[in-house]
């Protein structure tokens, strides 16, 4: 009835927590001066899209201020950001890219 001590009552396994890294999103802001053309060049050079998926996101962020334009680890986000502040700040333009964790 009473407790004798024997008892070593802890937890021997746990789960196996095969931990994934966080992604991250990369967003591109609207501004009123960046021409449209430029923004859709952005999207081909640098994320891959087609010319008419360029076009529908750029028109995403005109209409809405803001889209998700791609997801990648922190490293590969980090690289895209860079790449597109400096290729807008080369040409001229205010375009804003930038990344939150997903
Ligand atoms: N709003 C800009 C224009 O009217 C176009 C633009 C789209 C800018 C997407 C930035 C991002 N010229």
């Amino acid at each position: 009835d009473e407790d004798d001590g024997t008892d070593a009552a802890v937890v021997v396994d746990t789960k196996p927590k095969t931990k994934r890294p966080p992604l991250y999103k990369v967003l591109l802001l609207n501004d009123d001066y960046t021409p449209m053309e430029f923004v859709v060049a952005v999207l081909e050079r640098f994320f891959g899209m087609s010319h008419s998926q360029a076009f529908e996101i750029m028109l995403t962020v005109h209409k809405k201020g803001v889209a998700v334009v791609g997801v990648f680890s922190h490293e590969i986000a980090e690289t895209k950001v860079a790449q597109v502040m400096d290729f807008a700040r080369r040409h001229q333009h205010p375009l804003q890219c930038t990344m939150e964790k997903e």
